[in-house]
């Protein structure tokens, strides 16, 4: 139900593409545990510079799978949760620049994959929410952490409470997506969104995208001290390197990195 595949006209971008339009790409345990080794594959591929998650022109992902969750004991669905927390988690520490291709329904742990990427851009008739309360539970795999750390806790306890889908403007105006382009265009313009990274300084991204994740993970001195190893840590990379050469002998803005 998930592929790894490359963008034909944009080399080093790869989209991680979920595939299941008969259930709308709902995360049932095989979609989640394919979604995890994609994540891996990305994060380990030196070629992979950036990447798309994508759901196809219908729905990015309506949920995790309620026909297989709905009868699980208290037991099963210890082990069942971690699965899907860990998938998630591991897209969200893909060490590269990810964005969200939302297109149609992005459900309660479809927002929460979603929620995972650093951008997301959304087609005009998308929906978004967490309506997990109507199915008399909560979000589980980040809706009550990561949505209010990116729209604020009174927005997201708004959307967890009523469990109402948000239309794509909406959800412009609270920070939940970050464009919003006509439907057929949600594909290319999330490419484009992260195709201009693919021949930066890919350790600095990389270490700026943990700094910034970690830190806000945790109090203001410990975040400033992951910026400032981070920081120091660069210059063992030949980018910085050139980046400061070239710096001093051109001007700024034109050096050319290799993502070492
Ligand atoms: N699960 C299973 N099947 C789903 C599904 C889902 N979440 N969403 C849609 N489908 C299936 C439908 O049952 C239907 O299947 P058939 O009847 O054709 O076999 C097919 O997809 C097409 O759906 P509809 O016929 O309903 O299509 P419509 O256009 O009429 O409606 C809809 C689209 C998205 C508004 C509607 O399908 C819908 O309301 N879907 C459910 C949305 C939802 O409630 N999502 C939240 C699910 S709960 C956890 C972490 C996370 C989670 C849980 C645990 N652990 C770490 C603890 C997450 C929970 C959730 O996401």
């Amino acid at each position: 139900f998930v592929r790894v595949e490359a963008d034909p006209e944009n080399p080093g971008v790869a989209v991680i593409r979920i595939d299941r339009p008969k259930a709308l790409n709902a995360l049932n345990g095989t979609v989640t545990r394919e979604i995890a080794e994609a994540a891996a594959t990305v994060s380990a591929d030196p070629s992979v510079r950036a990447v798309v998650l994508y759901g196809g022109e219908r729905a990015f992902v309506a949920g995790a799978d309620i026909k297989e969750m709905a009868d699980l004991t208290h037991a099963e669905m210890l082990e069942y949760s971690r699965a899907l927390q860990n998938a998630l988690t591991a897209v969200a520490r893909i060490p590269k620049p990810v964005v969200a291709a939302i297109s149609g329904y992005a459900l309660g742990g479809g927002c929460e994959l979603a929620l995972c990427a650093d951008f997301r851009v959304a087609g005009a008739k998308a929906r978004l929410g967490q309506p997990e309360i109507q199915l008399g539970v909560i979000p589980g795999a980040g809706g009550t952490q990561r949505l209010p750390r990116l729209i604020g806790p009174a927005r997201a306890k708004d959307l967890v409470f009523s469990g109402r889908h948000v239309r794509a403007e909406e959800a412009r105006e609270i920070g939940l997506v970050d464009r919003v382009v006509p439907d057929e265009e949600v594909y290319t313009a999330a490419v484009a969104l992260v195709a201009k990274y693919v021949d930066g300084p890919a350790v600095a991204l990389a270490a700026a995208k943990e700094t910034i994740d970690r830190g806000l993970e945790t109090d203001l001195d410990t975040g400033l001290e992951i910026e400032r190893l981070h920081f120091s840590g660069l210059f063992s990379t030949e980018d910085q390197k050139a980046g400061m050469r070239s710096f001093v002998e051109e001007g700024p803005g034109k050096a050319t990195f290799v993502g070492r």
